[in-house]
């Protein structure tokens, strides 16, 4: 069912950790596409609810407040508010922008927990940890701290002696204690809930197949997803930090409830619907979220990055049928990567554009048609501050701002500045109302199709066709030789200005505001939340809009020209910012590779009979999170079909988690296991290392499981 066959638009966007800034990457992947796709409802005159909010639980947080010595909530309290204004400032129309640590959330949180578990859909697993006993509370690893074996450091911790380097394990210090009380801590039992995704695959994957209309790129990695097998997901953690697991559910499960909390992927998406309770009860309407989440007649679209797929496209369906009550989403239009300058985004290194910094220096919808026009929706793009120049200087400036330009002078000059009669149309004219009929159609199919690019490319279109109608038809003759022809020139380019007032209002609402204004375009529909109603929407502005004589406002300049100091100067910041990064974590930035290293010295020829006690597997990483207090690692799960692996990688200053989640990698799966900073490495993964030492993870097909020969 489309969104046109839908009573309603149910739409949400990933919601962004509370733990660092907005950057283009971001915007890209999911923000940018799900406000398009938005406003671009509302014009239709749909019932639309858009709604996102601030991911506030989750180990990442609360590592970054440890590392800063702080809070987990002086963290999300620090970034929440700054992601929500860039997000105003930027135009994201949100009906409602929520946040996971409101009560709201808690209470939608632990409800939809309470459901499962009163279904017995979970299964309880007990496994053993540290145990604080003073903090009353379990230990991760970096939260105990003893005397090196190795070196005797008195104040090593859990995982590695930051004196000697080496890489422990709890229980190899001696005079273990807790980081947080100094207690001796004890190994204790801990049980966790687990969503068995295993024993619910052939329903999802029933309900994937029938999946018809879906991107290939989120088909394809859902696909392998099932194809591998999906494993029981543990969806409660025991940190200091999340949503507390119900404590009735713990009670009746016989589980201590204290320090335990719901796993963030399992809470976050149910940010969506607690996020829309809060919208509902702010329009004085507390029931209303119940006919977006829970009536069949909703078309649910989640807009998200590649690397949050499994989570929306598995977990969360998988999640809302066993509840029973939810409609399940209707499509997932899933986004690539963007890069920067040729190079993966990256926040550690600084080589990122974040879009408050971006705001203070330029404005939204310059950026925001620079991004629409090259979003990765089937595979990566590329963001270069060369090309947005081009973007707004040739595309912007010299075809959309100087048709409306032209059009409104010339208007005001030959013709009083009112609409001119309309009248002996000839076959040349009648073109350019045929075409300006059949656009809403063709811009709006690509919209409700989820290919933004193309909607804002034939929305350019009809500034194009202005363009070479006005210059084909030569008013500035006319008007002397043929008055009538002139007016009907005007007349025809009036109503292509009008109509790109509302066709642009999804990518640049700002400007087809201004662009309204000058037309004296009042009584029209427009994409923002809220909007008076107005029968004259989308489909309408095919239509003339402006009547005969209607007196049009003073011209102005839509858009003005980016000179090349300006943007150089952006160039330049970037490349100063990553320098200033690879100074302090002596890390080469991708962009200043250093001066011609000399390769890597080959190695000793080895036999063939050495070269076959490798055992390379293909694999795929499942999860990958950071390692405290190791910059360079990341702690990886591999899915190597036969069997999942924790792999410990140094590349965490090469990708981010969310990077390398989900890709295919080849593994050395025979390697002798060994511990770095308290976790046993099971393997190793492949990597190529340039010589400037960007790291770059060797791509891998076949099944997870498969020998690389
Ligand atoms: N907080 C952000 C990310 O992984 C994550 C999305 C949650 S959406 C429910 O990009
Ligand atoms: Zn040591």
């Amino acid at each position: 069912m489309a969104a046109s066959d839908s009573a309603r638009v149910l739409i949400t966007a990933a919601l962004p950790y509370a733990n660092g800034p907005i950057h283009i990457g971001h915007l890209a992947g999911a923000y940018l596409p799900a406000d398009l796709y938005a406003r671009y409802q509302r014009l239709q005159g749909r019932d639309v609810a858009f709604i996102c909010g601030s991911d506030e639980m989750g180990v990442a947080i609360l590592m970054r407040s440890l590392k800063e010595d702080t809070t987990p909530r002086e963290i999300v309290d620090r970034y929440h508010p700054q992601i929500k204004e860039a997000f105003d400032r930027f135009g994201m129309s949100f009906d409602h922008y929520g946040r996971t640590t409101s009560d709201v959330h808690r209470e939608t949180s632990q409800d939809f927990f309470r459901a499962l578990a009163a279904k017995d859909t979970f299964t309880l697993t007990a496994e053993e940890q540290l145990y604080d006993p003073e903090a009353e509370m379990f230990l991760a690893d970096r939260f105990v701290r003893g005397t090196c074996p190795v070196c005797g450091y008195e104040e090593a911790y859990g995982d590695q002696c930051e004196k000697c380097g080496s890489s422990l394990s709890p229980k190899e210090l001696i005079n273990p204690r807790s980081a947080l009380t100094d207690a001796t801590p004890e190994f204790r039992e801990t049980t966790h809930w687990y969503l068995p995704l295993g024993e619910l695959q052939p329903k999802l994957e029933a309900w994937i197949d029938a999946r018809e209309d879906w991107k290939p790129n989120v088909m394809g990695q859902v696909k392998s997803w099932l194809t591998e097998g999906l494993r029981d997901r543990a969806i409660t953690r025991d940190v200091p930090w999340g949503v507390p697991v119900p404590p009735d559910v713990a009670e009746a499960a016989g589980v201590a409830a204290e320090g335990k909390v719901i796993y963030v992927w399992f809470d976050a998406p149910i940010g969506y619907i607690s996020a829309t309770k809060e919208w509902a009860q702010a329009q004085g309407t507390p029931d209303a979220w119940k006919t977006y989440w829970q009536q069949d007649d909703t078309h649910l679209v989640h807009f998200i990055g590649k690397d949050n797929i499994v989570f929306h496209c598995l977990m969360f369906p998988a999640m809302l049928m066993e509840h029973g009550d939810y409609v399940l989403p209707a499509q997932v239009p899933a986004n690539e990567f963007l890069n920067l300058e040729g190079r993966k985004l990256s926040t550690s290194r600084g080589w990122a554009v974040w879009l408050h910094e971006y705001l203070d220096d330029f404005p939204p919808d310059l950026l925001r048609y620079a991004l629409a026009t090259t979003l990765p929706e089937t595979k990566d793009a590329d963001f270069s501050w060369t090309d947005f120049q081009t973007r707004v200087n040739s595309e912007l400036a010299d075809v959309l701002g100087n048709f409306v330009n032209r059009t409104l002078t010339f208007t005001h000059r030959f013709f009083d500045g009112e609409v001119p009669p309309l009248q002996q149309v000839t076959a040349e004219e009648q073109a350019v109302l045929d075409a300006l009929a059949a656009a809403p159609a063709r811009i709006g199919d690509a919209y409700d199709s989820y290919r933004m690019r193309e909607a804002i490319f034939e929305t350019m279109q009809v500034a194009r066709l202005g363009n070479k109608f006005f210059n084909d038809s030569e008013p500035w003759h006319t008007r002397k030789t043929d008055p009538q022809r002139a007016a009907n020139t005007l007349h025809l380019c009036l109503q292509l200005c009008a109509a790109l007032g509302v066709w642009l209002d999804p990518v640049m609402p700002h400007r087809a505001a201004r662009l309204r204004a000058m037309l004296r375009l009042t009584d029209v529909r427009t994409s923002a939340p809220d909007a008076p109603a107005s029968d004259r929407g989308w489909t309408a502005a095919g239509q003339p809009l402006l009547p005969e004589g209607h007196a049009i406002g003073e011209a102005e300049i839509l858009f003005s020209k980016l000179e090349d100091d300006t943007i150089n100067a952006q160039i330049e910041n970037l490349r100063t910012r990553a320098a200033e990064m690879e100074e302090s974590t002596d890390t080469p930035t991708p962009d200043t590779p250093s001066p011609e290293a000399p390769y890597a010295p080959p190695k000793d020829q080895i036999t063939y009979d050495d070269f076959v006690k490798l055992d390379l597997r293909v694999g795929t990483v499942t999860t990958a999170e950071p390692v405290p207090k190791a910059d360079k690692l990341l702690r990886l799960e591999v899915d190597l079909g036969y069997e999942e692996r924790q792999v410990v990688a140094g590349i965490a200053e090469h990708m981010t988690p969310e990077e390398i989640t989900g890709r295919k990698v080849v593994v050395v799966a025979n390697l002798q296991p060994r511990t770095l900073f308290g976790l046993e490495s099971q393997g190793m993964v492949l990597m190529s290392e340039d010589r400037d030492g960007t790291l770059n993870v060797l791509a891998a097909k076949g099944e997870n499981g498969a020998v690389v020969l």
